[in-house]
């Protein structure tokens, strides 16, 4: 303590550095009055000009998703469960390593390689293996190299590249998200200075898709609009489009000159395979279109703290890919610089070893296989506990790791206040952070939170 005082005071003080070694054997009441007595003077001028610079900015409201984490941390009950951020849990509700992710790192861990800079676009190896995985390797667009491929911090980092791009080249061009959507796209879009505007996507009525409203909104928007598409795994819905509603999509957004650009958080995660969850993206690509789309490495590797995905721009010519590549870079390089190494090392290694690939492949399909049995308890417990013949049938037809159960606000605030379960309050719950040990527990608070809460 005593030290403490003396150092803190040694920086803001020059004149008490000279006896800072005079005091060797002073306790701290002796030097709180050696400095007071020696620097009272100063210290009033200090308090007097102590009016924060900052004292205009106020208070921002914790964030809606990871929020949700702190505030389930700050609670003490014994049944507190944490359903708000997409993260993985095992059926102990602990967070996973991957095995494989593991054995990654030990492999890194005896190359030794070195921690320079990468270059602003990312790791070389990094990149051609995220283009092939989403796009695939025999993808034509790859041979012609016609992908601008840049490593972004994971999923945000990258939107957020791809935003700052849509700002800069094309100015007033309107993003198109659907209704409702991540709550983070909002704010990535208003931060980067991009206009947008909401198509519809969810209907409240069927608890499942809005086709209709979103074909009409699409169609409406104005020509050359991008159009944010999740390319998996709806989230917060849960709700993806058929294969023959994605081709309408396609027909729509090509008719207007749109510009399909999506955000694939889950490939992998949706369906345990990797080709199957892509689909939706290289369905576009097949048909020729220029498609924006970012990836992200934080669910299917578990890579969460990593801060690991990339940007695509599939262009129509290599020339063009060439140049927005060069532009996305202009755009990194002053944001952050370049990205880290650790996580682009170990997707490299895992994608381009067909032993830790297979082996990724399986433990994906592990998560997404633990994710579908909670579903299923949680629908039978929801449908033999609730005596009122409401149909839950809707928590089986969606995918991925969330369940958009259609509480509203009130009714998640009985969730949380009365139940200790913890989630957004736009009704999502990750089904992630849920074990099949938990789930009547969880059918019971969303029984008593739909009919006895208006
Ligand atoms: N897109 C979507 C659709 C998405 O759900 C997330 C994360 C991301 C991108 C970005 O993830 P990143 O870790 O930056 O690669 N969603 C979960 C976590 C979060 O909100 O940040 C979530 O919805 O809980």
């Amino acid at each position: 303590m005593a030290s403490s005082v003396l150092s803190s005071a040694s920086l803001s003080f020059h004149g008490i550095h000279k006896g800072k070694s005079n005091l060797g054997g002073i306790n701290k009441g002796k030097i709180d009055t050696f400095i007071k007595s020696k620097c009272f003077g100063r210290i009033s001028m200090v308090a007097a000009s102590n009016v924060s610079r900052f004292e205009g900015i106020t208070m921002a409201p914790p964030d809606p998703i990871l929020g949700v984490s702190e505030a389930f941390k700050a609670d003490n009950h014994e049944l507190k469960l944490n359903l708000g951020v997409g993260a993985y849990r095992t059926e102990e509700l602990q967070p996973y390593v991957l095995n494989v992710v593991k054995k990654a790192d030990k492999l890194l861990l005896e190359k030794g390689e070195n921690r320079e800079y990468l270059p602003i676009e990312g790791l070389a190896a990094f990149n051609k293996v995220t283009a092939e995985l989403l796009f695939g390797a025999d993808n034509p667009v790859m041979k012609q190299q016609r992908v601008a491929t840049v490593q972004g911090l994971s999923g945000t980092g990258s939107l957020r590249l791809a935003a700052a791009l849509i700002e800069r080249y094309f100015p007033g061009a309107k993003v198109l998200i659907s209704a409702p959507t991540w709550g983070n796209h909002k704010n990535i879009f208003n931060d980067a200075g991009v206009p947008w505007s909401e198509y519809r996507y969810y209907d409240p009525k069927t608890v499942g898709l809005d086709f209709e409203g979103m074909i009409a909104d699409i169609k409406a928007a104005p020509e050359g609009s991008f159009i944010l598409l999740h390319g998996c795994a709806h989230n917060p819905t849960g709700i993806d489009p058929t294969p023959e509603q994605w081709e309408i999509i396609a027909d729509v957004i090509q008719e207007k000159n749109h510009v399909p650009f999506f955000d694939i958080a889950y490939q992998g995660f949706a369906s345990g395979s990797l080709d199957a969850d892509a689909s939706s993206v290289r369905m576009f690509v097949a048909r020729g279109m220029e498609v924006i789309a970012a990836q992200s490495y934080s669910k299917n590797l578990g890579l969460y703290a990593e801060r690991i995905g990339a940007i695509n721009v599939v262009c129509s010519s290599p020339e063009a890919a060439a140049r927005v590549k060069s532009q996305l870079k202009r755009i990194a390089r002053p944001m952050y610089s370049n990205p880290p190494v650790h996580g682009a090392r170990i997707v490299a290694n895992i994608v381009g070893d067909s032993t830790l690939f297979s082996e990724w492949n399986a433990e994906m399909e592990m998560m997404a296989g633990r994710i579908k049995n909670v579903r299923h308890k949680l629908f039978d417990n929801l449908s033999s506990k609730d005596k009122s013949g409401k149909d839950w049938s809707f928590v089986l037809k969606q995918i991925g790791m969330f369940s958009f159960t259609g509480l509203n606000k009130a009714q998640c605030d009985n969730m949380t206040n009365k139940w200790h379960v913890y989630m957004t309050k736009d009704g999502r719950i990750s089904l992630a952070g849920l074990s099949l040990a938990k789930c009547e527990y969880l059918a019971d608070a969303i029984i008593d939170s739909y009919h006895n809460v208006s």
